[in-house]
């Protein structure tokens, strides 16, 4: 391998200090996080060696937000925004992106559904080493495939202060027709550091929603202290307008930037044509709501033939914040407060969602089947993966060019939005990376295709469960 280019010397350096000779073999593949170390695994692919079409730099640093326009609140961001800049190439662009790391922390970005290959994953231990405190490292990679994306760092709980940003990679040939867009990025706000929820503290009250009442040292319905949901960094105190004209297609690019929210969306006096599932276009679906999870997108067409101002509202559904909102406002309407959203009719399920481009490899019977099941610690803090919690835990072998399949099985009360990295995989009808299995006993199946060699993290991309064990690693075997 020759492509030491990308990184810069400082930090190749580092990750050679902490992974000794081996990482001569594989580029900037890091130390082998499973208990089994001894395991020979596959070479990754390794990062493209054309030049960079997009060059980008990203600094992560200390910051002030004013989710209520007025008062700020400390916060850590990517170059000082919140949400962080959009990121958008065209698909097939060689990206690079420097990442500077002004954190009092060590940090690295994950690239959200985007298939890069393993050493730029972002994954602390895992892919890489932290980036350190005054650092930097070079994320390069190919964009593809076209979809709607965003990136945030993936180091404990950093996520949760806001170090998150959109991404998006356009599509060469659409294959819905739109005359604008705007990318929504919707989130929950966390005042001050994130915590584990394990930590106790009286000042913290009965956590931020959930049903509660699962009695002993049981976290399993604790969300945050939330101090509210925002839409594109807003509370709905002070919502963010999206403008449009009359006559107008507006694709609508929805982001759940989350750290623990599962949202319900809604666009008032507007059905919403959802085109595309975590980025992969589907065959267009006509609903009035959806719910998403955290890592989940969904984009969505939306036909401007009602004029007026109207609410754009995403509502935590097992929350007690106010629903987030934005306002879609007609070009010449009057700027009147916007009309909420009415009940919902007929809400997405993964069940409507078909893609145009089904995976490849998935047909048949699986060449590996893992079942397991998700659940919560019982009397630890911890939530489990088949009982274990990470980073205490197995990896998933499996070898290159397999089909697999996993079989989750849902034991605790809440849901939990189950990432990979790496992979799309096919979920039902659907291409996805992220797919919610719902509570009590829900189960969902996914399958995908072994075919980006690495150490990969499966996981639940809520933050707080991910950060208490609910992660495996996907290691590839020779
Ligand atoms: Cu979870």
């Amino acid at each position: 391998m020759s492509d030491h280019t990308s990184i810069p010397r400082r930090e190749f350096l580092q990750v050679l200090g902490a992974t000794g000779v081996s990482a001569l073999a594989g580029c900037a593949q890091p130390a082998n996080p499973s208990p089994d170390g001894s395991a020979p695994t596959a070479t990754p692919r390794p990062a493209p060696s054309a030049a960079a079409d997009v060059a980008a730099t990203v600094q992560a640093a200390p910051s002030t937000i004013q989710p209520s326009g007025a008062a700020s609140a400390k916060s850590w961001l990517y170059d000082s925004a919140f949400p962080g800049p959009e990121l958008r190439m065209a698909e097939g662009d060689v990206v690079e992106v420097e990442l500077t790391n002004e954190l009092p922390a060590g940090t690295t970005i994950h690239w959200h559904g985007i298939p890069v290959s393993n050493g730029m994953d972002g994954v602390p231990n895992v892919t890489q080493q932290p980036v350190d405190s005054g650092g930097s490292f070079t994320y390069k990679f190919r964009a593809e495939p076209a979809g709607t994306y965003f990136f945030h760092s993936h180091a404990g709980l950093q996520l949760d202060r806001g170090l998150l940003a959109p991404l998006v990679i356009e599509e060469s040939d659409p294959h819905v027709e739109y005359d604008r867009e705007h990318t929504v990025v919707v989130d929950d706000y966390l005042e001050g550091a994130p915590r584990p929820l394990s930590d106790d503290d009286s000042d913290r009250g009965p956590g931020g929603g959930g049903s509660g009442g699962m009695g002993g040292g049981m976290m399993a319905d604790r969300r945050p202290p939330y101090a509210g949901l925002l839409i594109d960094g807003r509370l709905p105190t002070d919502p963010r307008t999206f403008d449009v004209q009359e006559g107008e297609r507006v694709r609508l690019r929805f982001i759940n930037a989350s750290s623990a929210t599962l949202f319900r969306v809604q666009v008032a006096g507007h059905p919403l044509s959802v085109t595309h599932a975590d980025g992969q276009p589907v065959d267009p679906v006509s609903v009035d709501s959806f719910v998403f999870g955290s890592g989940e997108r969904y984009d969505a067409i939306v036909e401007a033939s009602n004029p007026g101002t109207w609410e754009i509202r995403a509502g935590a559904v097992d929350g007690n914040e106010s629903p987030a909102r934005a306002v879609l406002a007609y070009d010449g309407s009057e700027s009147s407060s916007p009309t909420a959203p009415s009940t919902s009719e007929r809400q997405l399920s993964y069940r409507d969602l078909d893609a145009i481009s089904p995976l490849d490899g998935v047909d048949g019977s699986p060449d590996r089947t893992f079942d397991v099941t998700l659940s919560a610690g019982g009397r630890s803090d911890d939530w489990l993966i088949d009982g274990q919690a990470y980073p205490d835990a197995e990896p998933f072998q499996v070898r290159e060019g397999e089909h697999v399949r996993v079989r989750m099985t849902n034991r605790s009360p809440v849901v939990h939005p189950m990432h990979l990295h790496g992979h799309f995989f096919q979920v039902q009808d659907a291409v996805k990376d992220t797919v919610v299995v719902p509570g009590h006993r829900g189960e969902v199946t996914f399958d995908f295709v072994a075919d980006n060699p690495g150490n990969w993290l499966f996981h639940c991309h809520n933050l707080y469960h991910l950060d208490a064990g609910m992660a495996r690693v996907v290691q590839y075997l020779k």
